[in-house]
């Protein structure tokens, strides 16, 4: 497990370098809450995701302290209920960066106590490069 989330976090490091490389201007890691980071009552991440522009192949990167919260995937619905019993995604590590592949809305909650309930839910929405 730690070593399937090691690799996948290399592999993420070396597509963001490749990228840079290949276009610096092609892809963006937006920092879930920028300095504050992921976690509670600080942030408004609804506002916060309004200020973003999320394209397919940016990366949404989760800072936190992984003992006080996490980061969980969830499908819309989900979302609104803050529903923690069927994410599609799980990320645990304090330091998670998902890369944007298709666009679309989608929805992240913590999943710890009740986080989400207090707002530590971000949903965004993936637009096409263009
Ligand atoms: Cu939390």
């Amino acid at each position: 497990m730690a070593l399937a989330t090691n690799r996948l976090v290399v592999l993420l490091l070396l597509m963001m370098v490749l990228m840079a490389v290949l276009n610096p201007t092609m892809a963006t890691v937006h920092t879930v809450g920028d300095g504050a980071g992921w976690t509670i009552g600080a942030v408004d991440y609804q506002e916060w995701a309004a200020s973003q522009t999320f394209r397919v192949g940016d990366f949404l990167d989760f800072q936190y302290q992984e003992d006080f919260h996490n980061v969980l995937r969830v499908r819309k619905e989900q979302f609104e209920a803050c529903d923690k019993s069927k994410p599609i995604g799980f990320y645990m590590s304090g330091s998670d960066s998902i890369f944007l592949q298709k666009t679309g809305p989608q929805y992240f909650i913590c999943g710890v106590a009740n986080h989400c309930h207090l707002n530590m839910k971000v949903s965004i929405n993936v637009t096409a490069r263009s």
